[in-house]
């Protein structure tokens, strides 16, 4: 059952619905991610992290990882160009993903951007939240690293730090959507324990950035929030279309694109 302060201003997330030129128009609408994620021993969360951002329907994907793993990278996912990280994010990015797998630093970016995992330090989530167009991903234990110990269930801690326009998305298991400049709380009603596993929140965040890209090509369409919200819907639609039990990460690509296949014909 949904928790939340009384009187406080909640609801479920419901099935995002295709729009031309939205989040999830063609490919071509999508833009272009790049990934800032990997290091040596985590080299899957960038490889999960790239088939989240093209399964979601990125037009395309450019990690930019460790040079130690880069071929071990690219190797895994063909769609993707993989380069070393050099400092910079190149010419021509639409949404900049950071985080996942061990990757510390954020690039000097100021378009959109999705922070996740390892990006999300120690004290530094108010001034996230201060940053517009900016989308953090903390499970509970980063959402404690980021922000410190507090008063209040997740919902009350939500509405609490995300007063300004960055948005929230705390995870586990009815992930909280909050923030963007409005006071009303999602929770998200898709998903199962299957989820709980390593790589789910890297694939997550790759569908995330993918949106944001989405977003900042049509502005116009759905906000920032709202397509962080359809990517955390969908990640945990995809989830439920494999059924309960343990999932292998790399089996949602699949399932998303089943999922997918299945909302659009239903438009058209
Ligand atoms: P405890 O002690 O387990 O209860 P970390 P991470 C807590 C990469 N990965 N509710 C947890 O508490 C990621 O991308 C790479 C409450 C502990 O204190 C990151 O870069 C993979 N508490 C890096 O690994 C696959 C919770 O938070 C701390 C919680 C580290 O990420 C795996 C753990 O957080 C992984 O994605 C919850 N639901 N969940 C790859 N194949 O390359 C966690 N905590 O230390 O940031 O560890 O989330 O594993
Ligand atoms: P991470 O901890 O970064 O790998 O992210 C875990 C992902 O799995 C997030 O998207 C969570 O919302 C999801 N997840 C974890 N546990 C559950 C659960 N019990 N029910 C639904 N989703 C979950
Ligand atoms: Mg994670």
């Amino acid at each position: 059952p949904l928790q939340g302060a009384p009187g406080a201003a909640m609801r479920l997330l419901e099935r995002p619905r295709p729009r031309p030129g939205g989040w999830d128009a063609h490919k071509g609408d999508f833009g272009h991610v790049a990934i800032r994620a990997g290091s040596p021993g985590m080299s899957g969360a960038a490889v999960l992290a790239a088939l989240g951002a093209l399964r979601m329907g990125a037009g395309l994907v450019t990690v930019l990882t460790d040079a130690s793993v880069r071929a071990e990278v690219a190797g895994q996912v063909p769609e993707a160009m993989v380069r070393a990280w050099e400092g910079a994010v190149p010419a021509g990015v639409d949404a900049v993903l950071a985080g996942p797998g061990g990757v510390t630093e954020v690039p000097g970016w100021e378009g959109p951007l999705v922070v996740d995992a390892s990006a999300l330090r120690e004290g530094e989530g108010p001034r996230w939240m201060e940053r517009a167009d900016t989308v953090i991903t903390p499970h509970p234990g980063e959402f404690l690293r980021l922000f410190g110990p507090g008063d209040g269930d997740r919902t009350v801690r939500a509405r609490a730090v995300a007063t300004g326009p960055g948005v929230l998305v705390l995870k586990g298991a009815q992930t909280l959507v909050a923030g963007g400049g409005l006071a009303e709380i999602w929770a998200n009603p898709t998903g199962h324990p299957g989820l709980a596993t390593g790589g789910s929140g890297d694939f997550l965040a790759g569908m995330v950035a993918a949106a944001a890209a989405g977003w900042r090509r049509n502005p116009a369409g759905r906000t920032l929030r709202e397509a962080a919200a359809a990517a955390v819907w969908l990640h945990g639609a995809a989830a439920d279309r494999l059924g309960p039990g343990p999932i292998l990460i790399r089996d949602l690509g699949p399932s998303l694109a089943a999922l997918l296949r299945d909302i659009h014909s239903e438009d058209h």
